[in-house]
C-alpha cells in the first residue's frame, strides 16, 4: 500500500514535469497525449495503477457471477481484462459445453423433473476455502430460479457437476462454504411446499409453505456433492435471503437473514396489496442463527426425516436439539457477512440506513442463559436484538452488502439507493469515508474479502445500472464493474468496465498465484469426469467399428489431420465419434465439428471428447477443426460419407494429382533447407541453459515430438520413387515437411522466449 502511494507520487511528478516542458517534447509526449485526449492526471494515475503492460499478467482473478446467461465470467485485477466465460448451466459452444456427451451429461445433472433447463440465474460464486482462506481448488456457484448448485473444477475451469436441491422451488442464498469446505450452504427464498410437485393453496401458507437452508456435503477428494449425506433444515415460510458460515469461534454455525417474515401473500388481481408492501411492513425480520455441525450429527443419528428421498430436520427436533435460534433484524434486511476473526455478523438494512453488528459471544451467552425474549409461531426461540448487538450503525440509504479489508476493523458496505460504497469501521461504529459509484450498487466485493484474511487493495462494486457510462447500445445496457483503489485512507475510483452478460451479482476475487490450472490433461482424459475416456485413441490406433446401426470411430487430432479422414456410415446409423488430442504443446487446442448435425467439441491437448448424432440424412458433410491450430489448420478436415440405403460403389479410383519428378526433387530440397534450420535451432537452444527453463523444456519436447513422426516417411517416399510414383513420393516428402514446419515453428518459439528471457550461454 505505502508502495502505491510512492509510485502515485513519482508519476504525479513525472507527469507535472511533462506538462511544464511541454515545447521540448516529441508529438507523442505523455503530456501531449494528457492534452490531446483531455485527461486529467488523476487519470494518469488511475491508468498506472490499473494498467498491465503486454507480457504481464493481473494480481488478482476475479469469478464473477454471469447473472442470467447462466455461466461464470472470469477477470483479471487490476486491468479487468475479461479471461474466460466457463459454461454452467447454460451450454457453451466454445467449450463444447452441451454440445459433447460428456459435459451434456454434467447438464443433465440439472434436470429438474425430467426436463432440460438449460439456463440459469446466477448468484453467488464461492471459493473453497482451508482453514478459512481460499484455497483455489474449487468454485461453486448457484441458480437462484431453479434451485442448483454448480462445482467447477479450478484445475481446468471446467463444471463437474450441477445438483439439484430437492427440497425447495427457488434458493438465494448460495453459495456460502464453511471454513473447510465440508459444506456448501443454499438457502431458499420464496416459501412452498417441500414435497415436490405437492399443491396448497395460498390460504395455507403458514401450515403447508416453509422455507428452509441446505448444507451439500463437499467431498474434496472426489471433487464432487455428495447428495446422499446433504441434507437441509425446515424453516418457517419467512424468504430466507443470504447466508453466511460462521469462522474462528462462530465455526461449525451459520447465518441465515430472512425478509417478508410478514408471511404476507398478495394478490393485486384481487385488489390487495403488493408484496411490496405486505413484505415489508413491520420494522423487523429474523436472523437464524444455526448449529450446523450438530444439525449434521443429529442427521447421522436419524433425527431428519425423509422428503423427496432427502434428509430433512423438521423445526420442532431443531428446536428441541437446541441448534436453531432467531436474532430479530431491522427492516427488510440483504447481506450477511460475518468478519473475518468470525465473532461479528453483520446484517445491512435495506430499507433502513443501519447496518447492524451482531456479536456472536452476546448471541452465544444468551443462548447459554437461555434467555429469550419470545418464540415466533413455530416454537423457535427468539433472542432479544438488545441482547445480541454489539453495535448500529448509520451508513446511509440502502446497505446492502458488506467486504472487509486487510486492516482491521475496517468494512465497506454498498449503499443501494445513495449509489455509494461507506468505508466503515465495524469495531468502533465510525464511518470513514464514502464514495459515490455509478449507479446503484448491489454486491461489492474485496480480494479474498470472504476470507479470514481479506487481502485488501481493490475493491469493485458490482451497479445494476449503467446509465450513461458507456457508448450506448440500446435499451439493454451493460453492468458497470467499477474498480477502487483501498490501498490509502480514501478510496479511489480507478476504471469502469461494462459487463455484458447477465445481470453479475455476485463475485469472488483471488490472489492469482493460488490458481495452478493445469496445462494438458493426461493423454486420454474425460475432463467431465477427470478418469480415463473409454474412447480414448493413441496415434496409429485409430479405427472404425460398426456394429449393426452403430458406428463408433476412435479417432485422434494433432496439427493437421483428423485421423480418420473419411467416415462411411449408412443412412439411419447411430454415429458416435471418440476424440484424443495427442498434443502436448501448451494452448494446442482443436475444435471439432461435423457439418449440421449440431455437435461441437473443444479437445484440449490431453482429452478425449465423444459426440454423438444419428445420421439421418443421406449426403456428404465435412467435419473439420475450428481452433485455428497452425498453419494448415483449414486443411485439417474430413468427410462424412452418409450413404442411401442400398448403395453400391461404381468408380473406385480418387482423382490424381499430376506430379513429376521435377516436383518431388523440389520438395525434398524443401525438407533438407528446411532440416538445416531445424538444426540451426536446435544448435542455439542446447548452447544455453534451456533446462533452466520448463516452458522451453516443454516446448523442445513438443518440437521433438512432431519431429519423431516422420520417422519411416524418408524410405517410404524414396521406395514410391523407386518406383516412379511421383504423387505418392511427392505428398509423403511433403508430409515430412509438414512435421518439421511445425517443429520449426515450436523451435523458433523456445528461441525467441530464451532470448527474451535471458538464457546464458553453457559450454
Ligand atoms: Cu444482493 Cu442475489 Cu446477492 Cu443481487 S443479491 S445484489
Ligand atoms: Cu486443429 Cu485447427
Amino acid at each position: 500500500m505505502k508502495q502505491f502511494n510512492k509510485q502515485a507520487t513519482s508519476l504525479l511528478l513525472a507527469a507535472g514535469m511533462g506538462l511544464a516542458a511541454t515545447a521540448a517534447w516529441s508529438a507523442d509526449n505523455l503530456a501531449d497525449v494528457l492534452k490531446a485526449r483531455g485527461l486529467s492526471q488523476q487519470d494518469l494515475l488511475a491508468a498506472a495503477k490499473t494498467y498491465v503492460p503486454t507480457g504481464k499478467r493481473d494480481e488478482f482473478v476475479v469469478f464473477s457471477s454471469g447473472g442470467q446467461s447462466g455461466q461464470v465470467i472470469v477477470y483479471g485485477i487490476p486491468s479487468m481484462r475479461i479471461l474466460k466465460y466457463i459454461g454452467v448451466f447454460t451450454p457453451e459452444p466454445w467449450q463444447g459445453y452441451g454440445f459433447d456427451e460428456s459435459s451434456k451429461k454434467v447438464l443433465a445433472g440439472g434436470r429438474i423433473d425430467g426436463k432440460d433447463i438449460t439456463w440459469g440465474d446466477t448468484h453467488h460464486p464461492a471459493i473453497s476455502e482451508t482453514n478459512g482462506e481460499y484455497d483455489g481448488q474449487f468454485l461453486f456457484i448457484n441458480d437462484k430460479a431453479n434451485p442448483r448448485i454448480a462445482v467447477i473444477d479450478l484445475r481446468d475451469f471446467e463444471t463437474k457437476q450441477i445438483v439439484v436441491n430437492p427440497v425447495f422451488k427457488s434458493e438465494h442464498g448460495g453459495t456460502f462454504v464453511t471454513t473447510n469446505t465440508e459444506y456448501v450452504i443454499e438457502a431458499a427464498q420464496y416459501p412452498a411446499p417441500l414435497e415436490n410437485k405437492k399443491f396448497y393453496p395460498l390460504e395455507e401458507m403458514n401450515e403447508k409453505y416453509r422455507g428452509g437452508v441446505t448444507y451439500w456435503k463437499f467431498d474434496r477428494k472426489e471433487g464432487r456433492i455428495q447428495t446422499n449425506e446433504s441434507f437441509s433444515l425446515e424453516l418457517p415460510p419467512y424468504w430466507q435471503d443470504l447466508s453466511d458460515a460462521g469462522k474462528g469461534p462462530s465455526e461449525g454455525w451459520s447465518f441465515t437473514n430472512s425478509f417478508c417474515s410478514e408471511r404476507y401473500v398478495g394478490g393485486i388481481e384481487k385488489g390487495r396489496p403488493p408484496y411490496e408492501a405486505g413484505c415489508s411492513a413491520k420494522d423487523t425480520d429474523y436472523l437464524h442463527v444455526i448449529n450446523w455441525k450438530k444439525a449434521a450429527e443429529l442427521v447421522k443419528a436419524g433425527k431428519a426425516k425423509k422428503i423427496n428421498g432427502h434428509n430433512v430436520l423438521p423445526i420442532e427436533v431443531s428446536v428441541k436439539e437446541g441448534i436453531l435460534f432467531l436474532v430479530p433484524e431491522p427492516k427488510s434486511p440483504h447481506g450477511v457477512d460475518v468478519t473475518p476473526d468470525g465473532k461479528l455478523i453483520i446484517v445491512a438494512g435495506k430499507l433502513d440506513t443501519h447496518v447492524s453488528v451482531f456479536s456472536f459471544e452476546k448471541i452465544q451467552a444468551a443462548i447459554q442463559s437461555g434467555k429469550f425474549e419470545s418464540k415466533d409461531p413455530y416454537g423457535i426461540p427468539v433472542i432479544g436484538m438488545k441482547d445480541a448487538l454489539h453495535v448500529q450503525v448509520s451508513l446511509g440509504l440502502g446497505p446492502l452488502h458488506t467486504q472487509y479489508d486487510s486492516k482491521p476493523c475496517i468494512a465497506y458496505t454498498s449503499l443501494y439507493v445513495d449509489s455509494q460504497v461507506a468505508k466503515w469501521n465495524y469495531c468502533e461504529g465510525k464511518v470513514l469515508d464514502k464514495l459515490s459509484v455509478h449507479y446503484n450498487i448491489g454486491h461489492l466485493m474485496t480480494m479474498e474479502g470472504d476470507s479470514t484474511k481479506p487481502a485488501g487493495k481493490y475493491l469493485v462494486a458490482l451497479n445494476k445500472l449503467a446509465i450513461d457510462r458507456f457508448v450506448p447500445v440500446g435499451p439493454l445496457h451493460p453492468q458497470n464493474h467499477q474498480l477502487i483503489d483501498i490501498s490509502g485512507d480514501k478510496m479511489q475510483l480507478l476504471y469502469d468496465m461494462p459487463l455484458p452478460l447477465g445481470e453479475p451479482h455476485y463475485a469472488v476475487g483471488i490472489d492469482a498465484k493460488k490458481l495452478k490450472p493445469a496445462v494438458r490433461y493426461k493423454v486420454g482424459t474425460d475432463s467431465r469426469t477427470d478418469k480415463p475416456h473409454p474412447g480414448a485413441t493413441l496415434a496409429g490406433q485409430e479405427k472404425t467399428v460398426k456394429k449393426g446401426n452403430k458406428v463408433e470411430v476412435f479417432g485422434t487430432l494433432i496439427r493437421s489431420h483428423i485421423t480418420p479422414e473419411t467416415i462411411e456410415v449408412d443412412v439411419g446409423d447411430e454415429v458416435t465419434i471418440h476424440l484424443t488430442n495427442l498434443e502436448r504443446a501448451q494452448d494446442e487446442t482443436h475444435g471439432f465439428t461435423v457439418s449440421t448435425f449440431n455437435v461441437h467439441a473443444s479437445v484440449e491437448p490431453g482429452k478425449t471428447v465423444s459426440v454423438k448424432f444419428k445420421a439421418d440424412k443421406e449426403g456428404v458433410y465435412p467435419y473439420y477443426c475450428t481452433e485455428f491450430c497452425s498453419a494448415l489448420h483449414l486443411e485439417m478436415m474430413g468427410y462424412l460419407l452418409v450413404k442411401p440405403k442400398g448403395w453400391k460403389p461404381t468408380k473406385m479410383e480418387l482423382a490424381k494429382g499430376s506430379y513429376t519428378e521435377a516436383d518431388y526433387k523440389a520438395t525434398v530440397k524443401k525438407v533438407v533447407d528446411t532440416q538445416a534450420i531445424i538444426d540451426s535451432v536446435v544448435a542455439y537452444i542446447t548452447s544455453v541453459n534451456y533446462k533452466d527453463f520448463p516452458d522451453v523444456v516443454a516446448m523442445v519436447e513438443d518440437a521433438f515430438d512432431q519431429l519423431g513422426k516422420t520417422k519411416g516417411l524418408k524410405e517410404k517416399h524414396e521406395g514410391f520413387a523407386a518406383k516412379k510414383d511421383w504423387e505418392n513420393a511427392n505428398l509423403w516428402a511433403e508430409q515430412i515437411w509438414q512435421y518439421q514446419v511445425k517443429t520449426a515453428d515450436l523451435g523458433l518459439r523456445a528461441k525467441t522466449y530464451l532470448e527474451q528471457n535471458g538464457a546464458k550461454k553453457v559450454k
